[in-house]
This record gives structure tokens, C-alpha cells and sequence, in this order.
């Protein structure tokens, strides 16, 4: 169960995760929180965020299929309201006591280092004291990693301490979507894995564009590939491909959102292009 964003034109959310989570195989069955023409990265933008009680009636029904034990995971992101956490709250503990080994993966999504923070002042601290605490999987870049433990996280070394301040909060995986180090080679990035006793880290170029609703895929595939493999390496490693490859088209094509459909073999079979390191 995919609880996110909708929207008709373009991909962020649901609509920027399902597909990913489909061409691998996964069964997804989308809830929508916001329905929206487009993301609102253009500034302007129509259509409803749904009323949390709509949000909780859709997984209520779902529920009244009897199906809440076929889920393997809940993944949330975005959250456009702030009554909607305490709906995914709910739904997680429902789902949980019909399958005990569904897990929760959410991404906590709230701003990053360039822009600040972008979603309602109450979602930060939503995030860090109720929903964090529940979660399985979180999937932060370090901007959000720092609010959530409130502390610095800079290099490496202060990155690990940040990731084990949050997995005291809860969360027994860490995926730190985006790592800028201090002193890293000029014009690269890093994506951090901390699962059970170990962790991994792999370099990419980091490519001169921002696309809205890439790490709604990026959490989306680490999260199918950790639940296919039960290998955080190897799910780091198959995410790192799939998503730069999916990044690298989308600059080379100069459209704004993000190429999904074009990109469908880079995701279903990674290049595995990029070494993936244990630290
Ligand atoms: O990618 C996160 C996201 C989710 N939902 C909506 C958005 C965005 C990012 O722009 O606009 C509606």
C-alpha cells in the first residue's frame, strides 16, 4: 500500500512510485493524499488535498477486502496535511496486526539543504516525534536526517552518528538518499545504507538537475528491493543505477519531469554501474 500524492500531469507521489514498484513486479495499491493537475514545484497547480477522513475511508474500504494481511509494506511519503499522519499511524497498526512481518517505510519528506524546508511547519516535528518512531525503513537526505536527530550531519563519520541517533528513535533501516560530503570529489554525491550490523555507501556524478519526485522513486525501489532480497547493499546498489540512469535521461531529454516510462528497462534490470562499498 502506496499512501502519496497523486497527480494527472508529470510524476511526483504515486505517480512517480507505482510504476517503479509495478515493472519490478510488486503488486501496489495506491491511496491517494492530494489530487493534484501537477507538482507544485511549477508554482501553480489545481485540484484537491484530500480531507484526512477521505484518505481514511479509501484504506477502511481496502481493509473490508480482507486484504490488509496480503501487504508486505506500507510506504508513505509527502504528506500534504498534517491530519493525514495519524491516518497513516492507524493504518500502519491495522496492517501490522493482520501480517506481523509488513513493514513501514516512510520518507520523510520535508525539505533539503538548498531550499530549506517546503511542506507545513507542523510536518517536521510530526515527522520526528510520531511517525518516525513507527517506521521500519526511513529513506531521509541528510538535510532531513539532521532535523529528525537533531543534529549536524556532515561528513561520514557524523552522518553514521546521526543515522544511529535514528535508529534509537525506531527504524532499524536508513537509507540517506543524498550524503554531500565536505571534502567529496568535485561534482559527486552519495547514497548511505545502514541495515542491521552494516553499511554501505555509493558514489555517483551528482547531475546538474533538480527533478521533483525523484526520491518518491528512490524510496519507492529501495524499499521493493530490500523487501525482494533482504540485501541492503544489493538494493542500494540496483537503486543508485536505476535512479541516475532514470535522472541522466531526464537531463538529456531537457523536459522538466522525470522520463519514468523511457527509463522502465534501467529500472526493472540496473546496470549496476557503480561500486557499492562497505564503511
Ligand atoms: O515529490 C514529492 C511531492 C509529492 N507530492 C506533491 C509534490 C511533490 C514535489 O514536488 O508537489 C504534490
Amino acid at each position: 500500500m502506496s499512501i502519496q500524492s497523486t497527480v494527472a500531469y508529470g510524476h511526483v507521489g504515486n505517480s512517480a512510485a507505482v510504476f517503479p514498484m509495478q515493472r519490478l513486479g510488486v503488486e501496489v495499491w495506491p491511496v491517494p493524499t492530494v489530487a493534484f493537475s501537477n507538482h507544485t514545484g511549477y508554482g501553480q497547480w489545481r485540484g484537491p488535498l484530500l480531507p484526512a477522513e477521505d484518505v481514511h475511508e479509501i484504506i477502511t474500504g481496502v481493509g473490508e477486502r480482507d486484504a490488509f494481511g496480503e501487504i508486505d509494506a506500507v510506504l508513505s511519503g509527502y504528506q500534504g496535511g498534517t491530519q493525514i499522519g495519524d491516518v497513516i499511524l492507524d493504518a500502519v497498526s491495522q496492517i501490522k496486526a493482520a501480517n506481523p512481518d509488513a513493514i513501514y517505510a516512510c520518507d520523510p519528506v520535508m525539505g533539503n539543504a538548498k531550499s530549506g524546508c517546503f511542506v507545513h511547519e507542523d510536518i517536521p516535528v510530526l515527522l520526528r516525534e510520531r511517525v518516525v518512531p513507527q517506521a521500519d525503513l526511513i529513506t531521509p537526505n541528510q538535510f532531513e536526517l539532521g532535523f529528525l536527530t537533531e543534529t549536524e550531519p556532515e561528513d561520514l563519520e557524523s552522518t553514521l552518528a546521526s543515522v544511529d541517533a535514528a535508529r534509537e528513535m525506531g527504524p532499524s533501516t536508513v537509507l540517506v538518499t543524498s550524503v554531500l560530503q565536505p571534502d567529496r570529489p568535485e561534482g559527486t554525491i552519495e547514497m548511505l545504507a545502514v541495515h542491521g550490523d552494516g553499511a554501505w555507501i555509493v558514489q555517483t556524478e551528482h547531475l546538474p538537475i533538480k527533478c521533483n519526485g525523484s526520491g518518491d522513486v528512490t524510496a519507492a525501489l529501495f524499499t521493493t528491493h530490500l523487501l525482494q532480497t533482504g540485501d541492503a547493499a544489493l538494493a542500494l546498489g540496483r537503486t543508485a543505477s536505476s535512479v541516475w540512469d532514470l535522472v541522466k535521461r531526464t537531463l538529456d531529454s531537457g523536459r522538466r519531469e522525470l522520463q519514468l516510462v523511457q527509463s522502465q528497462d534501467e529500472i526493472a534490470s540496473p546496470r549496476m554501474q557503480f561500486d557499492v562499498t562497505r564503511v
